[in-house]
C-alpha cells in the first residue's frame, strides 16, 4: 500500500489539482496530523475508494476531525493511528449524506491502528468490502435475537489489538427494531454476530433513535460491526393455587362457568397492575389469571416488570395463547418494561392466595428451563423470620401449593382480628351469613367454585378455617 504523508494543505493543493474533490483512491491513503473541518469540503464532499482494497483519509496522533455533520461526513473509510495509551477518536464515517460516526477509546493501546467505514444496507445482502464476505443477520451468537438490517460498519483492526477497546456507534432510529435496553452492539467473528455489550443489564444505548450511542467493548478477531438485539426473559413455571386444588391437579371450574374475565383481573388495588391482556376467549384447561413479577436478582424487592398470565389445571403458568411462556419481549403490547434475558427473581401473585418467590435468582431467556414451584417447599422462598406458616401449603404426595384464603388480598389469611379474611368474607355477602353468590369471580369464592357463601354446602367461611388448620387466631403470612 503507498502511504502518503502530506500536510493537509499540500493534501488540498493535491485534490484540486487532480480535479476529483476530496476523494482518495484504492491504494492511497491520506494522513493528517492536525484538525480538519469537514465543512470545507465543497460540493465534491469527502470520499474514499469502497473495496477490497479501499483508500483512507487518516488521522496520526491527536490529529481529529470537526464540523462533521449529516451533510459533511467521509462517505468511505477513516483510519486512525493512536499514539497515546487512552487517546480517543471518532471517525466521522457515513454516507456523505448521513453520519454514522463510530468512537473508539476506553483502554485503547498506544500503537493501534483502527479503520472502518459504514457500510449501509442488510450485511446478509451487501459485501463488507474488505472481507469480501456476506455476513447473514440470521447468524447470531448467544444471547442474541435479532440483529439490524439496517446497515454495518466494516471494522479492521489493523495493529491486531483491539481487545479491550471501548467502541461506541451513531445509530440510525432503531425504535422499530428494538427497545433502548434491549440494544446490544455486535461484532462479526467470522462465524456469527457475537454481543459485544455487557450481556447483563440494559445500559449499552442510551436510546433507541436516530444518533443515539451504543457502545460496547471489542474482542479479537472482529471485522465488522452491527446492531443487535438480546433475547426477552421468558417465564415457565408451575404453581398451584391452594383454592382450586383437587387431587394432584386443580380444577376448571370458574373457565367452565364462563364466569373468568376476558381481560386481566389486576388493574385494581393493591394491584394496580396496568397491563392490558385480553383474549377473545379463555384457553383451555385454565384454571384463572395470575401475576408475573421479575425482581432484581440481589435485591428481590425491586420489582423490574410485570404480566398477567395464566395458570392452568396442572399448574403451568403460561401467556395469553394458553402454551407459551411468559414472555418479557419488547413486542409484547402490554408490557410495560420489557425485560432482556438475565437473572431475576421470580414471584408469581393471585388475586387471593399468598404469594411466592423463587429463593434463588434463576436465569431467564427465550429458553428458560421450567421452574417447578409444586414439587417442593424450598423451591419457595422461606422467611425464617414466619414460624407459623411455611411459605407454601403441603398438600401430601409432595405437591405444594400457594395458600388460599387472601380475600382481602393483602400479605396475610387470617380469621380474626385486625383486617381479617372472614370479615372481608362477610363484606362480599352484605354482612348477610345467608347470602349465596352463585356463578360470580370474586375474591370472596375461597375455594374458587363460583360460589361464595358463609354457611352450607362447599362454604367458603369453612374452607377459610380449614386453611388456618382449624385454628381461629393464627395468621398465616406471606414469604417474600
Ligand atoms: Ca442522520
Ligand atoms: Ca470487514
Ligand atoms: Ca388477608
Ligand atoms: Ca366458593
Amino acid at each position: 500500500m503507498r502511504v502518503v504523508l502530506l500536510s493537509l494543505t499540500v493534501v488540498f493543493s493535491w485534490l484540486a489539482a487532480t480535479g476529483q474533490g476530496n476523494y482518495v483512491a484504492g491504494g492511497n491513503e491520506f494522513v493528517s496530523f492536525g484538525t480538519t473541518s469537514l465543512s470545507t469540503a465543497g460540493s465534491n464532499g469527502w470520499s474514499t475508494e469502497r473495496s477490497g482494497t479501499p483508500g483512507y483519509f487518516s488521522i496520526y496522533g491527536a490529529g481529529l476531525y470537526s464540523n462533521a455533520t449529516d451533510a459533511a461526513n467521509i462517505n468511505g473509510y477513516v483510519k486512525y493511528y493512536c499514539t497515546t495509551a487512552g487517546q480517543g477518536f471518532t471517525f466521522p464515517v457515513g454516507t456523505g449524506a448521513d453520519i454514522r460516526a463510530l468512537t473508539v477509546g476506553g483502554t485503547i493501546a498506544s500503537g493501534s491502528v483502527f479503520a472502518t467505514a459504514w457500510i449501509a444496507g442488510d450485511p446478509s445482502s451487501v459485501t463488507d468490502p474488505t472481507d469480501a464476505a456476506l455476513h447473514p443477520v440470521n447468524s447470531k451468537g448467544a444471547g442474541i435475537a435479532a440483529v439490524s438490517t439496517t446497515g454495518q460498519w466494516d471494522w479492521q483492526d489493523i495493529s491486531s489489538n483491539a481487545t479491550g477497546t471501548t467502541v461506541s456507534v451513531s445509530i440510525p432510529d432503531m425504535s422499530s427494531f428494538a427497545h433502548t435496553s434491549f440494544l446490544r452492539l455486535v461484532g462479526w467473528n467470522g462465524t456469527q454476530w457475537i454481543n459485544l455489550s455487557a450481556t447483563q443489564g440494559t445500559g449499552a444505548a442510551n436510546g433507541n433513535g436516530e444518533n443515539n450511542v451504543l457502545t460496547g467493548t471489542m474482542v479479537a478477531g472482529i471485522t465488522a460491526i452491527g446492531i443487535g438485539k438480546a433475547e426477552a426473559a421468558h417465564v415457565v413455571t408451575k404453581v398451584f393455587l391452594q383454592g382450586a386444588m383437587s387431587g394432584g391437579s386443580m380444577t376448571t371450574t370458574l373457565r367452565n362457568l364462563n364466569i373468568i374475565p376476558l381481560s386481566q383481573p389486576y388493574s385494581g388495588a393493591p394491584w394496580n397492575y396496568a397491563g392490558v391482556e385480553t383474549v377473545a376467549s379463555i384457553p383451555a384447561n385454565v384454571t384463572d389469571w395470575v401475576l408475573v413479577e421479575l425482581r432484581d436478582a440481589v435485591t428481590p424487592s425491586v420489582v423490574y416488570s410485570t404480566r398477567a398470565a395464566f395458570v392452568k389445571n396442572d399448574g403451568s403458568v403460561v401467556d395469553m395463547d394458553g402454551v407459551s411462556p411468559v414472555s418479557f419481549n419488547d413486542t409484547v403490547p402490554s408490557i410495560a418494561n420489557p425485560l432482556v434475558a438475565g437473572n431475576y427473581h421470580i414471584v408469581i401473585k393471585h388475586r387471593n392466595h399468598l404469594p411466592v418467590r423463587t429463593p434463588a435468582a434463576q436465569f431467564l431467556s427465550k429458553s428458560s428451563s421450567l421452574y417447578d414451584f409444586t414439587a417442593a417447599q424450598s423451591a419457595a422462598y422461606q422467611d425464617g423470620a414466619i414460624t407459623a406458616n411455611a411459605a407454601m401449603k403441603d398438600m401430601g404426595g409432595s405437591v405444594y401449593a400457594m395458600w388460599a384464603g387472601n380475600v382481602n388480598a393483602n400479605t396475610t389469611v387470617r380469621y380474626s382480628g385486625l383486617a381479617n379474611d372472614l370479615t372481608a368474607l362477610l363484606s362480599v355477602l352484605g354482612g348477610s351469613q345467608s347470602t349465596i353468590l352463585t356463578n360470580v369471580y370474586s375474591n370472596a369464592d375461597i375455594n374458587m367454585n363460583g360460589v361464595v357463601r358463609y354457611s352450607g354446602l362447599n362454604n367458603d367461611n369453612t374452607f377459610l378455617l380449614s386453611v388456618l388448620g382449624g385454628n381461629q387466631a393464627a395468621i398465616f403470612s406471606q414469604h417474600q
